[in-house]
């Protein structure tokens, strides 16, 4: 038996692997492990079948024409070396585009290894999926806590009241909130007797299961969330409790918040305003109350007012970092103490080059990549970089950027499939399977509901001459740093592990504050650079060994020893030491999230009532990305435009027969499913289809093509304050297609 995190989404569940050979011969949730016990999802079932998916690339592909063909790596790099040096040298960094795919983050590659790239490439022109997802909670509490990446997280296993706005766990196994099982913990809450309320516009598997369901119009969730400060306020009912004296700006919020009363934005959200009030006073009246809203508040254009209200609600009821409430994690890579405190966080310290769309931590909106590719002039982008991304399936206008790929000078993928984006590459370069690297999640331990960690070493050997993807990333960063392909690694690899030792030995409040970085170094364990740099985080971290001072503390040694992974305790309190603003308290508002709120006020009188499409996560689709694993694909085609019975016989829609939908970027023809689980004026498409295109190698997806959710979508509105693109609530036409 072996034992290893599943690598799929954000739950990390523990996996119990049985294997012949080589081969993972059958797949079970890990009941030994100290976070899922023994939860698993169909597609950590489907581990096995993706990994053994006789469509992954083995080895790296060079393009001629429309004809691909396999090559060694060395001549591999020496492709990307020849396409991109002429076009930096003639050209600029900036002509030289990267997109940041989401399995980035569900690597140690990546997670290790993609700074140290952007670093390498210098360029401006540096998108990711961010921009299509989550970057709206990054800008919000960039402004409240002065740190991007402090997310207050639901504290499920104690909550009394859990709130969720536009999040849909029971199929994504919930996001920013790292929690396996996360349909049995919350009934667990409701067993004890606590409430939970689902907003969405859709009757989602996770709204069906709520004690209260409630509809709302899409892209009206900023409305929603201001009534319910306006009541708060209004009823007397503000208490910061625990938190008073650590947050600023409570009497702005309150003059804000006047004109959002609940009646002004009834109509606009779809919801009565004795219902805005009853949800605000029962948020304010439980014991402990969690507030989450995820992509239904975050993919939409007040993407970062509501990202930033649905913390302001949690705060003036006393709900944010408190048992039950929504808490700031502490990973075990983490410091105790972040240097740092005192910057607060500004955006646009440079603009995009033909919208002047702001840069948002040193990212641009995805939304603008095919204006920096089509645009003729200096600093447009001439060469792509894709790294775990599929922004043909994934991002706005989909159509629009399908075009400006092809008409890319050079393309370089780093990417096991030849799939919608890849097939624009002149080079791609796969990496290895999961089961030949190992596996730690900086990313999502950061968002856990309990402090927790779990490394999962490489089950399998390295192939020889086969780079792992730290490997290939590193050897892409020599490229653009102008040191060429051939560079040493392990010279790379040791600056980088000097470099983290000092960082740690160099700040005060660091357990190994002053010590002699080659004394450190001679301790470190680990058999690769990925494990070596994991084995510095941990021991300097959180609950480290402090090499040395502390003999019981975490290290790598204790993480391997414990397969089944490591509890570290329920989420504690942590403001104000977390805060990293200037005032070193929680900024209730800030002047870039005021200076948002007339155009809120003023959308208000133009809310419409037509027909817009939102999206839908499926259980057995992680993106765009797992529809080539048979066992994931079997029973009814999935991709299907969803029609209320109403909107249906106005618009004479049968079920099973095709409608057209249009939006102002593109058309899509999609078989209907007349069902009342979407509210009337509302139709969902599920994203991440569209496999019909020529090019491609993924024998199950093109059986199962559906059609591309992005086409729609309108690359050309964004949420001004994050850069975030708008997927959810997209004006469209729909009709039979007769
Ligand atoms: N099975 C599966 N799991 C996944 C993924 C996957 O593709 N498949 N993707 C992973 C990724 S990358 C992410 S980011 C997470 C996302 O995790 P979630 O956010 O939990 O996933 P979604 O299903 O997109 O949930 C968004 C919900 O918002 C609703 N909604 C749409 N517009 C609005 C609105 O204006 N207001 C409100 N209140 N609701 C609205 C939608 O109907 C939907 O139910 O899931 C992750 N997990
Ligand atoms: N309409 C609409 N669009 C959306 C969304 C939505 O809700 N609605 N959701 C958005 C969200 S939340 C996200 S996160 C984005 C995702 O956007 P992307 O990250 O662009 O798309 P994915 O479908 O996740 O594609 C992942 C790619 O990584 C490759 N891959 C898989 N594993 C690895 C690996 O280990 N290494 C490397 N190098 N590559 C790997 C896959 O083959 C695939 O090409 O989509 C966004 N797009
Ligand atoms: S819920 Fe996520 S982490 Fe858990 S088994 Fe499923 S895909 Fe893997
Ligand atoms: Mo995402």
């Amino acid at each position: 038996m072996a034992y290893r995190t599943c690598p799929l989404c954000e739950a990390t569940c523990g996996l119990e692997l049985t294997m012949e050979g080589e081969a993972i011969t059958r797949v079970r949730g890990d009941a030994d492990h100290v976070f899922s016990r023994g939860f698993i999802c169909p597609k950590g079932a489907a581990f096995g079948e993706l990994v053994a998916d006789p469509d992954r690339l083995t080895r790296p592909m060079v393009r001629d024409g429309s004809a691909w063909r396999e090559v060694e790596w060395p001549e591999a790099f020496a492709a990307v070396q020849a396409g991109l040096a002429p076009i930096i040298e003639q050209h600029g960094r900036d002509a030289v585009a990267v997109y940041i795919g989401n399995p980035t983050v569900h690597t140690m590659a990546g997670t290790q290894f993609i700074v140290p790239l952007l670093k390498a490439l210098m360029t401006r022109n540096n998108f990711s999926a961010a921009s299509v997802d989550q970057i709206p909670k990054h800008v919000s509490c960039g402004y409240m806590y002065g740190d991007v990446l402090a997310f207050p997280i639901p504290d499920l296993d104690r909550t009394d009241h859990l709130l969720i706005l536009g999040a849909n766990p029971w199929e994504s196994n919930g996001s920013l909130c790292t929690a396996p099982d996360f349909r049995g913990r919350v009934k667990a809450m409701q067993r004890r007797g606590g409430k939970f309320v689902v907003v969405d516009p859709r009757r989602t598997r996770t709204a069906a299961e709520a004690d209260e369901y409630i509809p709302i119009r899409p892209g009206a969730d900023a409305w929603l969330l201001f009534a319910m400060v306006n009541t708060l306020f209004a009823e007397g009912l503000v208490n910061l409790r625990h938190l008073e004296g650590h947050v600023n700006g409570v009497d702005e919020v309150r003059r804000l918040a006047v004109d959002f009363t609940p009646e002004r934005v009834a109509g606009a959200c779809g919801i009565p305003a004795d219902t805005i009030r009853r949800l605000a006073r029962e948020v304010a009246a439980a014991p402990s109350a969690a507030v989450y809203g995820r992509i239904g508040t975050s993919q939409v254009e007040f993407g970062t007012l509501a990202s930033w209200l649905v913390d302001v609600v949690a705060i003036l009821t006393g709900n944010l970092d408190r048992a039950g409430g929504t808490m700031f994690t502490l990973a075990a890579h983490r410091p105790v103490h972040k240097p740092g405190r005192g910057n607060d966080f500004v955006i646009g310290r440079w603009a995009s080059r033909v919208r002047s769309l702001p840069e948002v931590f040193g990212q641009l909106p995805v939304a603008t990549l095919a204006d920096e590719i089509e645009t003729p002039g200096e600093g447009q982008v001439r060469a792509l970089l894709t790294i775990a991304g599929n922004p043909v399936l994934s991002t706005p206008n989909a159509g629009r950027l399908d075009g400006a790929l092809a008409s890319l000078e050079f393309m370089v993928s780093v990417d096991p499939y030849l799939n919608e984006t890849t097939r624009h590459a002149n080079v791609i370069l796969p990496p290895t399977d999961p089961m030949r690297v190992g596996h730690f999640d900086f990313a999502f331990l950061d968002n856990a509901i309990r402090n927790y960690a779990a490394y999962s070493p490489p089950l399998l050997p390295a192939e020889p001459g086969r780079p792992d993807e730290t490997e290939i990333l590193t050897r892409l960063a020599h490229i653009a740093a102008g040191q060429g392909p051939e560079a040493d690694l392990e010279a790379t690899y040791e600056a980088m592990l000097m470099h983290a030792l000092r960082q740690r030995a160099g700040y005060a409040e660091s357990p190994v504050f002053g010590r002699d970085p080659d004394e450190l170094r001679a301790m470190v364990d680990g058999d690769t650079i990925n494990e070596r740099l994991l084995d510095v985080s941990l021991r300097t971290g959180a609950y480290g060994d402090g090499f040395g001072a502390n003999a019981d503390g975490l290290s790598l040694a204790k993480l391997k020893a414990n397969p089944h992974g490591v509890d570290l305790g329920a989420l504690q309190p942590r403001v104000p030491d977390n805060l990293l603003t200037a005032s070193g308290k929680i900024e209730l508002v800030t002047p870039p999230l005021a200076d948002d709120v007339p155009r809120l006020l003023a959308r208000l009188d133009g809310a419409g009532n037509g027909m817009v499409l939102i999206g839908r996560r499926q259980l057995r689709s992680n993106n765009s990305w797992m529809h080539n694993v048979p066992m994931l694909m079997t029973g009814k085609e999935r991709c299907t435009l969803q029609v209320h019975p109403d909107d249906a016989s106005r618009l004479d829609l049968t079920d099973g027969e095709q409608a057209r939908v249009t939006s102002r970027a593109g058309e899509v023809v999609a078989p209907v499913e007349v069902t009342d689980d979407v509210m009337r004026g509302v139709v969902s498409l599920p994203h991440g289809w569209g496999h019909g295109v020529d090019g491609t190698r993924m024998a199950v997806a093109s059986e199962h093509p559906g059609v591309n959710f992005n086409t729609l979508a309108d690359e050309t509105v964004v949420d001004p304050l994050s850069g975030n693109a708008v997927l959810q609530g997209i004006p469209v036409k729909v009709s039979a297609l007769s």
